[in-house]
């Protein structure tokens, strides 16, 4: 069963495009560097921070959790958008529940294997939408998009997704990623063009 999740640009604005978006059927790589390694048998990955449960996965138990599949919107900040991709994997929830996030924890970073980072409000990512996706189209996603595992933000550009995640701290007060160090906007909305801080 795919969990159709592309009607919740009505939450943010008239059209399901985001304006200044281009739409592609293509699914262009944007990657800061190459594409990491991956073995599964020493990958691991880690929930640490304001939880009161730290946690951690090998490859195996991960694909064990709970997950499902949805149809989502995709939109980078350099302009394109590509309509109903199906992602699945684990949702954001579903991880925090089990790490019981503490009270304090405001803000989450997420961490990739080619040392990427970015950073959302706790409030942006306690969504559904927000997976921890290791399935794309019905094969294993693959590795140029982040494959065994990324993190897909429907609701917000994609570089707020990290791509090969291997790990999700929480934070009682904000940080800034990769590239909100570096100018992309913190909060990211795709409606509001918040493209640039
Ligand atoms: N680990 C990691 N995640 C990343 C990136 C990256 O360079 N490294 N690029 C980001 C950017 S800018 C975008 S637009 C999307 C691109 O995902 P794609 O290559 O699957 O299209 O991944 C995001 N996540
Ligand atoms: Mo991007």
């Amino acid at each position: 069963m795919v969990r159709d999740v592309t009607e919740l640009y009505h939450e943010f604005g008239d059209d399901r495009l985001p304006p200044g978006q281009r739409k592609t059927e293509k699914f262009p790589v944007l990657s800061k560097s190459g594409t990491p390694e991956f073995d599964p048998e020493t990958w691991e990955f880690s929930v640490t921070g304001a939880v009161g449960k730290e946690l951690s996965f090998s490859w195996d138990e991960f694909r064990d959790l709970p997950c499902e599949t949805q149809r989502q919107d995709f939109h980078c900040v350099t302009g394109w958008s590509k309509f109903d991709c199906e992602f699945s994997g684990v949702t954001f929830p579903e991880l925090a529940e089990r790490a019981a996030v503490a009270d304090g924890a405001v803000h989450v970073m997420f961490y990739g294997m080619d040392d990427y980072t970015t950073d959302l409000p706790l409030e942006q990512c306690m969504r559904d939408e927000v997976l921890f996706a290791w399935g794309h189209d019905g094969d294993d996603l693959p590795r140029e998009h982040g494959g065994p595992l990324r993190v897909v933000t429907p609701h917000r550009y994609a570089y707020k997704g990290s791509k090969w995640v291997n790990g999700v701290e929480f934070l009682t007060d904000p940080e800034r990623g990769y590239w909100e160090k570096r100018g992309y906007s913190d909060s990211a909305d795709p409606w509001n063009e918040e493209r640039y801080s």
